[in-house]
């Protein structure tokens, strides 16, 4: 336990002192009255979806929203029929830990789903201090759209708690973590509860580079770079590990004809998506040149629903964690030089063409 995040440790301290309850009162405090409409039409929903969710894959989305995170969101959202998501567990990453949560929560209310559970998790690394990438994804994380300010609150259950629990209280082998910002919140809840390792199906995580480089340092993609222990301590769980890195992150690109095709689903969610994948493009267009951005999370939620889509590969993948030169590198032994096991299935190729036509079907539906 003494190697936890300070911010969950501090967090356990507090939940002790005040020997905290499980009910959804948390910072956005309500009156009695608008806790029980919320309450009332969380139920709702519940009923209106059970029956669909029933054979659905169990998942819950840790993440840092985040443009391409929103997207990846109202993915999974979309498709209810084959995902059913359980929880928004939020980390700090492209932003402060409050941005990403007040974002995860924008999105559930675009989408119709102020009924999701949305936790406020690790709002800094295990052993570094907080990077976090406003010059991407604006100032609050979310820029592009007009989102309005989110009325639905914020759990008071801390999301490593959450994550730990839920895979107590399923079966085992039934949930799978998605994971698309910094592994903080994942790897503090297998610290701080091993035995909940085996009880994963699998992690499918947006995340590290080999062919393709770094993109926030010459050999480091972000998310691993914000948090390299974090992800040293996933990669070398033992836990089922998919990774969706930039090589195949790098071929999945909104041109212009696909950010037109969101846009004309004439949908706020199809107006929203093309607002949000407009504004990444603009950076890279201003950063890069190019005239096409990469769509980095919905390519987790892709794999969930049509692996078919996709090139994988079984390797070893190892993090560095102590060079600052090469400081979050993905370590990839590619041809099996290492004599190491393979610990991760590591996609690095996708039909773009396929993928965007269903990414924009599944949108239309919301
Ligand atoms: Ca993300």
């Amino acid at each position: 336990m003494s190697g936890l995040n300070p911010g969950y440790r501090r967090h356990l301290s507090v939940a002790a002192a005040r020997h905290c309850c499980d009910s959804d009162c948390g910072p956005g405090v309500r009156p009695a009255a608008q806790m029980w409409t919320l309450r009332r039409k969380r139920r709702m929903v519940w009923r209106n979806q059970h029956e669909t969710r029933m054979s659905a894959h169990k998942i819950i989305i840790d993440t840092d929203p985040g443009q391409d995170d929103a997207v990846a969101i109202l993915f999974a959202l979309a498709c209810p029929e084959a995902l059913e998501v359980l929880a928004l567990t939020c980390v700090a990453g492209n932003v402060q830990l409050e941005m990403t949560t007040r974002n995860a929560r924008r999105i559930c209310e675009l989408a119709g789903r102020c009924d999701l559970p949305v936790h406020a998790g690790c709002d800094r690394p295990i052993g570094r201090d907080l990077v976090t990438a406003e010059q991407v994804h604006g100032r609050s994380g979310l820029d592009g759209p007009d989102l309005p300010e989110p009325l639905m609150p914020v759990q008071r259950v801390h999301a490593v708690d959450l994550i730990i629990d839920t895979l107590h209280r399923q079966p085992s082998g039934s949930v799978t973590l998605v994971a698309i910002g910094p592994l903080t919140n994942i790897a503090t809840a297998f610290e701080a509860a091993p035995d909940i390792i085996e009880r994963v199906h699998e992690i499918v995580l947006m995340g590290g580079a080999y062919a393709a480089h770094g993109n926030v340092t010459p050999v480091a993609e972000f998310n691993i770079h914000v948090d390299p222990q974090a992800a040293d301590i996933v990669v070398h769980s033992g836990v089922p590990l998919v990774m969706l890195p930039l090589d195949v992150t790098h071929k999945v690109l909104v041109t212009r004809a696909r950010n037109a095709a969101f846009r004309a689903l004439g949908t706020p969610v199809g107006r929203a998506v093309a607002d949000l994948t407009g504004f990444f493009g603009r950076y890279n267009a201003e950063r890069h040149g190019a005239d096409a951005a990469p769509l980095h999370d919905p390519c987790t939620i892709g794999w969930l629903l049509r692996p078919d889509l996709f090139s994988a590969r079984r390797v070893n993948v190892a993090i560095e964690t102590q060079s600052e030169l090469t400081m979050g590198m993905t370590v990839v032994d590619w041809w099996g030089v290492s004599g190491h096991a393979a610990n991760a299935t590591f996609v690095h190729d996708v039909d773009a063409d396929g993928f965007f036509a269903f990414l924009t079907d599944r949108l239309a539906r919301l």
